[in-house]
C-alpha cells in the first residue's frame, strides 16, 4: 500500500468487492474496477465512483480481463456467481464464472506481469467432515458445484504460483455479512434474508431444523485480511482461513436479530436445502500467524451495524 501501486477489483460492485474498492480508495490508492453488474450493483460503488476506474466486463471474456489487468500490480478477485443452490440449479453458469472465470483471470494476470492474487475462496470446501473447528490441512470435501468450483479455484493459484512464480494467496471466507449485501434473490445470504424480513414484519425462512451452525464473518474483517494478504510474504501460496472462530446456529442468529429489531416473529420451518452444511466453524490461527489477523469485529456489533444499514437504505 502507498506505493503508487494499480490494483484491480473484480467484482468490485458486488457486496464484498465494493467494501475492499471503498477501503483502498480512503487510502488513496489506484484502483480499478471490472465488473459485469450481473450480481454487482452500481449503487454499491456510487459514492466513490469519481475516484475509480471502471470498466464494464466479464471474467468470461479473456479480451475484457487483458485491457483489465493492463499496468496492475495487485488483484482482488471477488468476481464470482456466489451461492450453493444456484449452483445446483445452474452448474453450467457456476462453472463457467468461477473455475473458468478464475482461470482466465489467472492466465491474464500471469501474462500481464502482476505481482499478486488474492482470490476469494469458500469455507463450502471442507464440506462436513468432522463437527470441529476446519483446519486448513483437512483435506477438503465439497458437497455442491459451488464448493468444487471455488475450491478449483484455489488448486489454480497455489498451481499458478509453483508453476509460474505468480504470488497468489487464497482466502476461505466464511459466511460474509453486512452493508450492502442483497437480500433481494432467492439465493441471498440467510443474514441479509433474516433482517430485511423482519423489518418487514414478515415471517423469516429457516431451512432445515436451523440448528445448522455458521462463522458469520463481518465485511470488515474481510477486507482487513484481504489488505494483509496483499502485503504478506510469508502468505504467498498458501490457503488461508478467514473467520471470526465464533459458532452461531440459525435459531440463535434469529433471536439475536430479532433482539436487536425488536421484534418476536415466529419463523416458517422448510426442509434442508440441497448441498447445506451442517456445520462450520474456522480455526483463524494460520490467518493470525500468516497475516498477523485478529477480527475487528465480533458477530453482535457486525449484526448491530448491519441491521442499522438495512433500517436507512432498503
Ligand atoms: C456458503 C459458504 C460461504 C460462502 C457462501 C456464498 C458454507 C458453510 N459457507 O454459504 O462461505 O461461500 O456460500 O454463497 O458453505 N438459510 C435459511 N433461510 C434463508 C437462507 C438461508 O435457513 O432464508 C440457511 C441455509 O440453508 C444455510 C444457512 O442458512 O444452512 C446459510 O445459508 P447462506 O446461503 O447464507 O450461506 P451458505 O452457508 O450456503
Amino acid at each position: 500500500m502507498g506505493k503508487n501501486r494499480l490494483y484491480l477489483v473484480t467484482g468490485g460492485a458486488g457486496f464484498i468487492g465494493s467494501h475492499i474498492v471503498e477501503t483502498l480508495v480512503n487510502r488513496g490508492e489506484k484502483v480499478r474496477v471490472l465488473d459485469n453488474l450481473m450480481t454487482g450493483k452500481h449503487e454499491n460503488i456510487a459514492n466513490f465512483e469519481d475516484r475509480i476506474e471502471f470498466i464494464l466486463g466479464d471474467i468470461r471474456d479473456f479480451k475484457a480481463l487483458g485491457k483489465a489487468v493492463d499496468g496492475v500490480d495487485t488483484i482482488f478477485h471477488e468476481a464470482a456467481i456466489p451461492s450453493v443452490p444456484r449452483s445446483v440449479e445452474e452448474p453450467q453458469l457456476n462453472h463457467d464464472s468461477n473455475v473458468n472465470g478464475t482461470f482466465n483471470l489467472l492466465l491474464a494476470a500471469r501474462d500481464a506481469g502482476v505481482r499478486r492474487v488474492v482470490y476469494a475462496a469458500s469455507s463450502s470446501a471442507y464440506g462436513e467432515i468432522g463437527t470441529g473447528e476446519k483446519k486448513e490441512d483437512q483435506l477438503p470435501s465439497p458437497l455442491s458445484p459451488y464448493a468444487v468450483a471455488k475450491l478449483v479455484g484455489e488448486y489454480y493459484c497455489q498451481v499458478f504460483t509453483r508453476v509460474y512464480g505468480l504470488e497468489t494467496v487464497s482466502l476461505r471466507y466464511f459466511n460474509v455479512f453486512g452493508p450492502r449485501q442483497d437480500p433481494s434473490s432467492p439465493y441471498s445470504g440467510v443474514i441479509s434474508k433474516f433482517v430485511t424480513t423482519l423489518l418487514n414484519g414478515d415471517r423469516p425462512m429457516i431451512f432445515g431444523d436451523g440448528e445448522q451452525s455458521r462463522d458469520f464473518t463481518y465485511v470488515a474483517n474481510v477486507v482487513d485480511a484481504n489488505i494483509r494478504a496483499a502485503e504478506s510474504a510469508d502468505a504467498v501460496g498458501e490457503v488461508i482461513n478467514l473467520g471470526v472462530n465464533q459458532r452461531t446456529t440459525l435459531n440463535q442468529l434469529l433471536s439475536e436479530l430479532q433482539k436487536i429489531i425488536g421484534t418476536n416473529i415466529t419463523p416458517q420451518y422448510e426442509p434442508p436445502r440441497a448441498g447445506d452444511i451442517r456445520h462450520s466453524l474456522a480455526d483463524i490461527s494460520r490467518a493470525e500467524k500468516l497475516l498477523g489477523f485478529k477480527p475487528l469485529i465480533g458477530l453482535e456489533e457486525g449484526l448491530k451495524a448491519t441491521v442499522d444499514w438495512y433500517r436507512r437504505n432498503v
